[in-house]
């Protein structure tokens, strides 16, 4: 038997230590749930090590886009938002922002850092606030399998009223990934606000469901996301074709995607947290924080 002589300080339970990982020593996460049922990873603080996926993912040089709209009088939400992403959206990797604007005057001049490039898309604006959020969907599809395939491996599609307080980084990306939405998930399926009428091809029964998704954050490979987008905006538009349309919009239409197709990865409400849910103890880092709108000074003009 091969056996490695011992020093007379290394003890055992000493070694036993050192072979710990990391994560181990920082204490695993027990209070939080890591897995879905079908083995996806749930990302929180201190479930990766981010040093080691840079190097998997520079290695790849991987190329990500980032989507975001803003239309009408969102445009003033723009200059907060590409500044915090500057500094904590994927720092050191190859970035494209898609901004899709009907103001495209209004767009902010920022200095971006290298291997980032900002990519101004104009496009129309709908009256109505609905299908400004909703044609999201239709949009990034069309330019999906027109440009983002292209360019980039994954895009990471995003509410722009949000400013990025912390990292996110490559542990988010994944084949297709959604967002536990803040306001859930601690919530029973029966209380998640699928669409609960029939009529809508969005229906969720109450006997189903996983978790509650935001419709402000998702993505994926820029297939998954052609797959996602098509799928969502396909069902609007027959929603639309009998006059019904879905109680959270695009968000429930979204919902219903992932509980017949399951993201490969699920992101923590730390990365699309709200200040209106308070402060809990699970939520270690605040990634990605909503801005509080004044709705009728912002939204209906
Ligand atoms: C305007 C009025 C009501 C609701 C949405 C809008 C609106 C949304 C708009 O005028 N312009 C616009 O660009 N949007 C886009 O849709 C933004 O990217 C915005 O982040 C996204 C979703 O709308 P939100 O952020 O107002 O929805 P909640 O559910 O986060 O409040
Ligand atoms: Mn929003």
């Amino acid at each position: 038997m091969l056996r490695r002589g011992r020093g007379a300080s290394d003890s055992l339970p000493e070694r036993a230590t050192s072979c710990r990982s990391a994560t181990e020593r920082r204490g695993r996460r027990t209070d939080v749930l890591m897995m879905t049922p079908w083995l996806a990873p749930i990302v929180w603080d201190g479930s990766f090590n981010i040093n080691i996926l840079n190097a998997q993912f520079h290695q790849r040089h991987v190329r990500i886009g980032l989507t975001v709209f803003a239309i009408k009088k969102y445009t003033v939400f723009m200059k907060t938002f590409m500044e915090t992403a500057e500094k904590f959206f994927m720092a050191g990797h190859k970035v494209n922002y898609y901004v899709f604007t009907d103001r495209v005057k209004e767009m902010p001049n920022i200095t971006l850092a290298d291997g980032r490039q900002l990519v101004v898309l104009e496009v129309p604006s709908y009256k109505r606030w609905q299908d400004v959020s909703m044609r999201r969907m239709e949009m990034i599809r069309d330019h999906s399998s027109k440009r983002f395939i292209n360019e980039v491996d994954y895009l990471v599609c995003v509410d722009v009223d949000i400013k990025f307080t912390d990292e996110v980084g490559v542990e988010i990306l994944s084949d297709v990934f959604g967002t536990l939405h803040p306001g859930f998930f601690g919530a029973s399926h029966v209380q998640f606000t699928y669409e609960r009428r029939k009529a809508s091809v969005a229906y969720i029964s109450p006997d189903d469901g996983d978790f509650y998704y935001a419709g402000g954050f998702f993505g994926g490979t820029v297939e998954e996301v052609y797959k996602l987008t098509n799928f969502c905006h396909s069902e609007m538009m027959t929603d639309k074709g009998n006059n019904i349309e879905a109680i959270w919009h695009d968000e429930s239409y979204l919902n219903k995607y992932f509980l017949y197709h399951k993201p490969t990865k699920v992101l923590s409400p730390e990365y699309i947290w709200n200040n209106y849910y308070g402060h809990p103890g699970v939520i270690r880092k605040i990634r990605f924080l909503g801005i509080p709108k004044n709705d009728t000074a912002i939204r209906n003009k």
